[in-house]
C-alpha cells in the first residue's frame, strides 16, 4: 500500500503513538524523518556504526551509552611507502605470452605469465584503520529511551538516551571546513559528565602524551607490507573544552574529565604523505596547526558549517518514490523486512545515503573514495581496501554525475592525472610502448603493475577505462579548460594502445593480448585470452573519446587518423550460440565454469557504455539480454548492483526493481546501509543509486530519456535536480505510472533529442531557458 504525504504524516503520528513513543520534549525523538537512518539500539558490530566523513578523516559511530566508541581512519594511511613494483624481465617474456595464448596454450600462457610478468611484491599495499577513540563513561547508571541516528542532511551523528532520569546528548560531525572531527557530549537537567577519553592504535611504535593539560596526542608509524617499508608518520591530537567541571590527566594515558555540564571535543588526525612520491610531511605540525585554527570554535559553529558545506551538494538532487507504514520502523527493521513489505522509501534513503557517502568521502583535494570508501577498521581488510579498477572504483563514480556531485570526481581525476605519470614507467618498462598502462589495481602509491595472479592481474584496460570516465566529467560540465588538461592522459592511454595491440592472426582485427575478461575463466585452460569482447569495447570508447577531444582542442591530427585506422580494426561484437553477447573472440560462454559468474565484462557497451542500445543496436541489446538472463540476478553486492544498471537500460523497470529489491534485503545490505558483497564493499551502495537514476533517467551525448525504466513499483514520484550530459538539470514529475511533467534548466544551448517511451522529439534548448514538457508533448 503506498500513501499520499498527508496519509503518512497522520500514519507517522499513530505509529510513534501506537509504539508508546509519543512522550513530551525529553523522550527520545520519534517521527521517523525520510533522510534518516535510526535505531533504538546501540551498534553492537562495525557495520551496524554509522559513518561520517569529510573526504579525509572519517569516524564510525557505535553509539554506545557507558563506553562510546569511535573506530577512526585517515585518508592517507595506508601501509607501505613508494614503490614501484614493475618487473623489468617481464619485457623480454611478452612476446612467449602473447604466441602461447594466440596458440591456444592458455595453461602455458598463464604459468609463465604467474612465473615472470608479475608485479614484485605481487600485491600492493593496503588502506589501514587509524585506531579508535574510546569515551568511557563511569557510573552512568540505568538507561532508558535510546535512539541513534544519522542525519543525512546535516551530516551528523546522534545518539540520545536518558541515565538515571537525566538526558544525554552526543553529537558527531566530521568537518571539512575545520578538517577535523568534532564531538559533543551534554548531560542535561542537573547532570554532571563524568567522562574518561582514552585513543588507541593497531599501527607501529604509537605513544600516547598527553598534549597540554586537556589535550592527548597519540604518534605512530605505519606498517610494512609484502616487503615494502612502512615510510609514513602519523599524528592524532585531540583537544577537550569543558564547561564546568575538571579534567586531569590519569596514569594510563586517558584524560578524566569529572563533573562537566556539557564537553566538546576536537580531533585532528594526518600523516606525512604529500603525494603518491612524496612522504615529506608533518603530521604533528599540521595537527597542532588545525587544533590552533579551531581554538576558541564552538561546537554548534562547526556543525552549522558543516552543514552548510554538506548541504551545498547534498540539497541539490531531491527523490521522492512515495511512501507507506513500512517507513515507520527503525532502519534495521526496514532491511530485515524489505523482501516481503512494500517500502518505496527504503530506496529513496538508499538513493540519498550512496550521495551522502560519496560527499562524505571523495572530496576535491583528497583521495578518491576506496572499496569501503572512507571506513576501515582493520590493518587487513578485504582485498587491501585499495582501487580495484576493473570495475569497483568505476562503480564508486557511477552516480557522482547524474546526481549532481561532480566535484565529488575531483579525487578520481587527480589519481588518473598520477596514474598516469606511475603508469607510463610501466608502459616503457614492461610492454616497452609509450603512453600509460594501469592493471586491475592500484593503490596510495599509484602501483600500476599486474598483481594477485595473472588470471586477474594480468589485465591492461583499467587506464583505459578510467580515461572514459575523465571524459564523462568534461561531457557533463564541457569546460573546454578541464578538457585539455585531461587531453594528454587520454592521448597517452590511446598511445599505448597504438603500440601493444596485436593482429589476431586467425581472424586478422587488432587484439588486447594478454588481457582477460575480467576474472572470468573461459574453460579454456584458464582465464589469459586475446581481445576480450570488454576491451575491444573500452577500446572503442577511448579512441573516439580521445578523437572527439582532439577535435574540440584542434590538435593531433596524426593521432587522429591513427586511432581511426585502429578503431576499424578492432575486433567487433559476435553473438553466440545460446543467443547471447559473446564475451570472448571464440564462442566460449557456455563452456565457462562460471555461468553465473559475478563480472559481467562484456555488456560493457550496453551500460555504462551506450554503445548497444535498443533503439541503435536491436540485435546486441536482444543478446545482451540472454546474456543477463543466463547470468542470472543475483550476485555479489557491486554485481548485483550492475545488474540493475544494465536492466534498466534494457528498458526492464520492473525487473531492474526485482533486483534493487534484492540489493536493499539484509544478505546485501548491512544494518548500517553498507552494501554486502559480502563483506562491506561500497561500490554496490553507488551502482545501487546509479540503477535508481538509471530507471528515471537516461542521458548520453545529447540524448535524453525521460523515465526509461521506470517499474510499477514507483507508480508516482518526482525527482528534481539530476544532471544530463551537457550542463542540463532535469526534474521529473509522474503520476500513476506516466510523466506528468519534466523540466529541463539547459545551462548551454543545442539541439537535444528527448525520448518518451519510444517517441522522441528534437528540441533546441537555449541556455538559462528553462523547458516544460508534458507526456502529451510527445504524442
Ligand atoms: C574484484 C571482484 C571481487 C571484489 C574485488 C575487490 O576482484 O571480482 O568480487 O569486488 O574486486
Amino acid at each position: 500500500m503506498s500513501l499520499s504525504r498527508r496519509e503518512t504524516m497522520a500514519a507517522m503520528a499513530a505509529g510513534a503513538a501506537s509504539l508508546g513513543l509519543g512522550r513530551p520534549a525529553r523522550a527520545a525523538p520519534t517521527a521517523p524523518h525520510p533522510l534518516k537512518l535510526w535505531y533504538r539500539q546501540p551498534a553492537a558490530k562495525w557495520t551496524e556504526a554509522l559513518p561520517i566523513g569529510n573526504g579525509r578523516l572519517s569516524a564510525m559511530v557505535f553509539g554506545g551509552t557507558a563506553q562510546e566508541k569511535l573506530q577512526l581512519n585517515e585518508s592517507t594511511l595506508w601501509a607501505g611507502q613508494p614503490y614501484d613494483p614493475v618487473d623489468p624481465q617481464a619485457k623480454g617474456m611478452l612476446p612467449q605470452v602473447r604466441e602461447l595464448i594466440f596458440a591456444g596454450r592458455i595453461e602455458e600462457a598463464e604459468a609463465l605469465a604467474n612465473r615472470t610478468l608479475m608485479a614484485k611484491p605481487l600485491t600492493q599495499m593496503p588502506y589501514q584503520t587509524l585506531g579508535d577513540l574510546i569515551l568511557d563513561f563511569p557510573n552512568l547508571g540505568e538507561t532508558a529511551t535510546y535512539h541513534r541516528e544519522l542525519d543525512l542532511d546535516t551530516a551528523m551523528a546522534t545518539t540520545r538516551f536518558e541515565a538515571n532520569g537525566i538526558p544525554h546528548v552526543r553529537k558527531v560531525v566530521a568537518s571539512p571546513a575545520d578538517q577535523l572531527i568534532a564531538v559533543r557530549l551534554t548531560a542535561g537537567g542537573e547532570g554532571k559528565l563524568d567522562c574518561d577519553i582514552s585513543l588507541r592504535s593497531p599501527q607501529r611504535d604509537v605513544r600516547v602524551t598527553s598534549d597540554g593539560p586537556s589535550g592527548l596526542l597519540l604518534t605512530g608509524r605505519n606498517g610494512a607490507s609484502k616487503g615494502i617499508e612502512g615510510g609514513l608518520r602519523f599524528a592524532a591530537r585531540l583537544t577537550a573544552q569543558l564547561e564546568g567541571g575538571s579534567v586531569s590527566h590519569g596514569a594510563d594515558g586517558r584524560l578524566a574529565i569529572r563533573g562537566a555540564k556539557a564537553v566538546t571535543l576536537l580531533l585532528a588526525m594526518a600523516t606525512s604523505y604529500k603525494r603518491f612520491d612524496d612522504v615529506s610531511g608533518d603530521p604533528l605540525a599540521a595537527t597542532a596547526d588545525t587544533l590552533a585554527r579551531a581554538r576558541g570554535r564552538t561546537f554548534a559553529g562547526i556543525a552549522a558549517d558543516t552543514a552548510i558545506a554538506h548541504r551545498r551538494l547534498f540539497r541539490r538532487v531531491g527523490l521522492d518514490l512515495g511512501t507507506s507504514q513500512a517507513a515507520l520502523l527503525p532502519t534495521d527493521q526496514r532491511i530485515a523486512a524489505s523482501q516481503t513489505s512494500d517500502d518505496p522509501a527504503l530506496a529513496t534513503l538508499y538513493f540519498q545515503y550512496a550521495r551522502y557517502l560519496l560527499i562524505a568521502s571523495s572530496r576535491p583535494g583528497g583521495q578518491p573514495a576506496n572499496l569501503q570508501g572512507l571506513w576501515n577498521d582493520s590493518l587487513n581488510p578485504p582485498w587491501g581496501s585499495k582501487y580495484t579498477i576493473n570495475i569497483n572504483t568505476q562503480m564508486n563514480y557511477w552516480p557522482a554525475e547524474p546526481t549532481a556531485l561532480g566535484e565529488c570526481v575531483g579525487p578520481l581525476v587527480e589519481m588518473v592525472r598520477q596514474l598516469a605519470i606511475t603508469g607510463e614507467r610501466t608502459a616503457r618498462t614492461m610492454y616497452g610502448a609509450r603512453g600509460w598502462v594501469a592493471h586491475h589495481n592500484t593503490d596510495l602509491w599509484r602501483a600500476t603493475a599486474p598483481i594477485d595472479g595473472a588470471q586477474f592481474g594480468l589485465w591492461p584496460t583499467g587506464g583505459a577505462w578510467l580515461c572514459v570516465h575523465l571524459w564523462d566529467h568534461y561531457d557533463y560540465n564541457r569546460d573546454p579548460a578541464y578538457l585539455a588538461s585531461i587531453f594528454p592522459i587520454m592521448a597517452g592511454s590511446a598511445r599505448f594502445f597504438l603500440d601493444t595491440l596485436q593482429r589476431d592472426p586467425t581472424t586478422g582485427f587488432l587484439v588486447t593480448n594478454p588481457s582477460m575478461s575480467p576474472e572470468n575463466p573461459h574453460g579454456h585452460g584458464g582465464t589469459l585470452c586475446a581481445g576480450p569482447t570488454m576491451d575491444m569495447a573500452l577500446l572503442r570508447d577511448l579512441f573516439a573519446r580521445t578523437t572527439e577531444a582532439a577535435q574540440i582542442l584542434g590538435m593531433e591530427a596524426s593521432l587522429i587518423a591513427e586511432m581511426h585506422a585502429a578503431r576499424e580494426r578492432l575486433a567487433p561484437y559476435k553473438v553466440g550460440r545460446q543467443g547471447q553477447l559473446q564475451e570472448w573472440q571464440e564462442d566460449w560462454d557456455a563452456d565457462a565454469p562460471e555461468q553465473e559468474h559475478r563480472h559481467v565484462s562484456h555488456l560493457y557497451g550496453l551500460h555504462p557504455s551506450h554503445q548497444i542500445t535498443p533503439d541503435g543496436e536491436p540485435a546486441l541489446a536482444a543478446a545482451a539480454r540472454r546474456t543477463l538472463e543466463i547470468r542470472g540476478d543475483r550476485a555479489t553486492g557491486w554485481a548485483t548492483a550492475w545488474r540493475i544498471n544494465l536492466w534498466a537500460r534494457l528498458r526492464q523497470g520492473d525487473h531492474a526493481h526485482d533486483i534493487l529489491r534484492f540489493l536493499l534485503g539484509p544478505e546485501r545490505t548491512y544494518p548500517n546501509m553498507f552494501d554486502a558483497h559480502p563483506p562491506f564493499q561500497i561500490d554496490g551502495n553507488f551502482g545501487g543509486a546509479a540503477g535508481i537514476v538509471e530507471m528515471l533517467m537516461d542521458s548520453h551525448d545529447d540524448r535524453i530519456g525521460l523515465l526509461p525504466a521506470l517499474p510499477k513499483a514507483w507508480p508516482t514520484g518526482n525527482v528534481t535536480g539530476l544532471r544530463a550530459r551537457g550542463r542540463c538539470t532535469v526534474d521529473l514529475h509522474w503520476r500513476d505510472g506516466r510523466l506528468e511533467h519534466a523540466i529541463l534548466r539547459p545551462e548551454l544551448g543545442g539541439a537535444r533529442k528527448i525520448r518518451l517511451g519510444s517517441a522522441e522529439r528534437i528540441l533546441t534548448l537555449q541556455a538559462g531557458k528553462p523547458i516544460r514538457l508534458t507526456f502529451k508533448d510527445f504524442t
